[in-house]
């Protein structure tokens, strides 16, 4: 019996800390509403009739479905959706082996634009040395609520102790506004104008780094020419910051470059031209030179793991439905792009796909506008699930197969990246409480039964001794075992990319301010503002954040984390909620051409009078759920539709709604 939970003091990501939502991660375990045994639905979809049965029987009726639709529809009749996680890799492979193309993993729901803007301009998706840095600029990524570790904790050290100045841009005030030293709440979707007028003034006044501007990049002059229309006074009437403060930000910030940097953020899922605005921030942070710099924007070191050579399976021969090479042609292709890929399983366009397997992932929570996703749901003849809990998706699945916890199993071995990354080793701590299998065990036993299996003939040591073999250790696993993690020697190494004969992997092998290969696909070679759309009177833009003590739509049934907030409300400023007619917790009607939602309304200051906000992961349709049934409301419900043209990433804050007295 677990009692308490105690995080690994090796661990240099963590540091012996543990947040909320790890400490009440014991309730995954104990949890009396745990999925026990593997369930077939036996009424109709969401009625929530189940019957238990043993694995061999889970196993076997999967299999044969997953063959039937093979048999009509051909392998990419099958859609496998998955979020990242360690095991993952074993649920995609099996996905590759079937045969189907449709493979679609979270980063068009979270980070896509953001990781493909510093792969176009630096060919590579860097992090952020924010213990070193001394200015940081952030935008709307909210760290000290929104937690990524280590960046939440170089962030509170490094700003805490006042060595850092943080400038924070949001237009709701979080906790990280909180502890900012500047926090705008700058007019939501106008931050490009922010970084253009940034970039202006630090090019007209001389102020970028022009010796390392001539060696590693290219384009310089071009952007010199394109940013001299957008000066501080303009960008002050796009994002309501004055324009003398942006003038004061750009030089202080060029002063403190190399030390200095504009943090990416990671959810990137918040408007139409992402892309463009975070190209922006990169380009920004190429001109001070705080490239590969302590205090500034590192490419990620690496370790190298060993893989496991299994039998290789054939390429899938279907494209694949979302279309990619098409539409989005620079996107990593093999992540796909979740919303097309909706909008085509619903058209049947270029063909059905009649069969979803899905691991560690609620698409119905997930993707915006969720009653697009209800309809994909409902035209599937077949829909297995891979979780721990009775979660949305899963309410409306025919078959659940509950994975073990991560208390439970043994997973791959991995990498955490970073400038400095780990090697870590999740090893289970109890027994498996119920019924339950790993990931890999799920995969295997359906396998088999596809006569696939020889393509998953290992087992879980064996994989992870093939990862480790080559660490500079004695006896890796054995070391692997003791510790849980292995961190190598020396520390964080600056500078490997700063040799002038260096080639980044970019078309030009140089750092690409402008980009011949966006231009090539018709996109804007350096990035172009356009004014977003605003509400129309009487309706307000709805943004979506986190707070430090929920997991997306998964912990709001967990005991523990609900005595911290049993419901979501609706975050409205007083000015606009006098208008309506609307007291502090009344309940609401939040509603936009995707569909709508009823919570209480929670008068504040903390955001502007033209946006709302809710918490994600609340109002949840699994009954099974009983604790989180139907309390607060849905945001998925609520977000329209729409994405990134470049990246393909969901845009989740272009949606206006109304509000009225429920
Ligand atoms: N409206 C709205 N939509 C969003 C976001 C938002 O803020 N608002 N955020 C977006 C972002 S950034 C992301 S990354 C995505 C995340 O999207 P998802 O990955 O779908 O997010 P979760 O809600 O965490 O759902 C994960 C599922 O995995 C299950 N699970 C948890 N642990 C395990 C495990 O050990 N094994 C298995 N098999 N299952 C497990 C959970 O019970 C849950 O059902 O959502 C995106 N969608
Ligand atoms: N506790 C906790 N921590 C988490 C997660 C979690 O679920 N819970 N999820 C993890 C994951 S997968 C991710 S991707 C990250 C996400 O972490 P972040 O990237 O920080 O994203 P969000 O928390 O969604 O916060 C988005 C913020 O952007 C603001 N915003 C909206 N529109 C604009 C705009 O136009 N301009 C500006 N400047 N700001 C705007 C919103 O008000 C909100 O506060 O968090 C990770 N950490
Ligand atoms: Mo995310």
């Amino acid at each position: 019996m677990i009692r308490k939970l105690d995080p690994n003091p090796k661990n240099p990501k963590s540091r012996g800390m543990l947040c909320a939502r790890g400490n009440a991660g014991l309730l995954q375990v104990y949890d009396p509403k745990r999925i026990k045994k593997p369930l077939i639905r036996a009424g109709a979809r969401g009625e929530g009739k189940w019957r238990e049965v043993s694995w061999d029987e889970a196993f076997d009726y999967t299999a044969n479905k997953l063959k039937e639709i093979k048999l009509k529809h051909g392998p990419q009749g099958v859609l496998w959706s998955s979020t990242e996680a360690f095991a993952e890799v074993f649920f995609k492979n099996l996905g590759l082996a079937f045969g189907s193309p449709n493979i679609v993993r979270h980063p068009t729901l979270c980070l896509a634009s953001v990781n493909l803007a510093y792969s176009v301009t630096f060919g590579a998706v860097p992090s952020f040395d924010l213990q070193n840095a001394n200015y940081v600029i952030m935008a709307g990524a909210n760290r000290f609520e929104s937690f990524i570790t280590p960046d939440t904790m170089d962030l509170i050290d490094s700003t805490m102790n006042r060595k850092t100045r943080l400038v924070y841009l949001d237009p709701r005030f979080t906790v990280t506004a909180a502890k900012a030293d500047e926090w705008y709440p700058i007019k939501p979707g106008s931050d490009l104008a922010f970084i253009l007028a940034l970039v202006h003034v630090i090019i007209a006044e001389g102020r970028h780094d022009k010796e390392f501007v001539k060696t590693y990049c290219q384009g310089f002059d071009q952007l010199a020419e394109h940013v001299k229309k957008y000066s501080p006074e303009w960008a002050g009437n796009e994002t309501e910051i004055a324009a003398a403060n942006i003038v004061r930000i750009a030089r202080e910030f060029s002063d403190a470059a190399p030390r200095a940097l504009f943090y990416s953020g990671r959810r990137s899922s918040w408007y139409r031209n992402d892309f463009q605005m975070r190209r922006a921030q990169a380009i920004l942070n190429a001109i001070v030179g705080n490239w590969d710099k302590q205090g500034g924007v590192v490419p990620n070191s690496k370790i190298a793991l060993g893989e496991f050579l299994y039998l290789p399976w054939d390429d899938p021969e279907a494209p694949r439905i979302d279309e990619m090479d098409k539409n989005f042609p620079l996107a990593a292709k093999s992540d796909g792009a979740y919303l097309k890929l909706r909008e085509n399983v619903l058209a049947a366009n270029p063909y059905p796909v009649k069969g979803w397997m899905i691991c560690k992932q609620d698409p119905l929570s997930a993707l915006p506008d969720q009653s697009k996703t209800m309809r994909m749901v409902e035209q599937m003849d077949f829909i297995a699930t891979i979780d721990i809990q009775m979660s949305d998706t899963a309410w409306y699945a025919d078959v659940v197969l509950p994975e073990s916890t991560y208390l439970e199993r043994q997973d791959p071995v991995e990498v955490l990246a970073g400038i400095w990354p780990v090697v870590v080793m999740r090893q289970p701590v109890v027994k498996p409480v119920h019924d339950t299998k790993p990931c890999l065990d799920i995969v295997q036993g359906i396998a088999k039964r596809l006569d696939l299996g020889m393509y998953f003939d290992y087992t879980i040591d064996q994989w992870n001794e093939a990862a480790v073999k080559e660490l500079p250790l004695d006896a890796p696993m054995d070391y692997l075992r003791n510790h849980g993690v292995y961190t190598p020697p020396g520390g964080p190494n600056y500078g490997a990319t700063l040799n002038p004969d260096h080639r980044f992997v970019t078309q030009s092998g140089k750092i690409e301010i402008f980009s011949d290969r966006l231009k090539e696909f018709g996109h804007d070679p350096l990035p172009v503002y356009q004014p977003p759309e605003q509400p129309p009177a009487g309706s307000f833009r709805m943004l979506v954040g986190r707070k430090a003590y929920f997991t997306h739509a998964n912990s709001s049934s967990n005991p523990w984390l609900l005595d911290f907030a049993p419901e979501n409300f609706l975050w409205i400023n007083p000015k606009s909620a006098s208008h309506a007619g609307i007291a502090d917790g009344e309940l609401v009607e939040v509603s936009s051409s995707a569909g709508s939602a009823k919570l209480r309304a929670r008068l504040t200051e903390h955001i502007r009078p033209d946006c709302v906000s809710m918490l994600h992961g609340f109002g949840k349709r699994s009954q099974w759920l009983t604790r989180a049934y139907n309390r607060g409301g849905n945001d998925a419900a609520v977000l329209e539709n729409g994405w990134d043209g470049v990246s393909g990433n969901a845009a989740m804050h272009e949606t206006f709604v109304k509000v009225r007295k429920a």
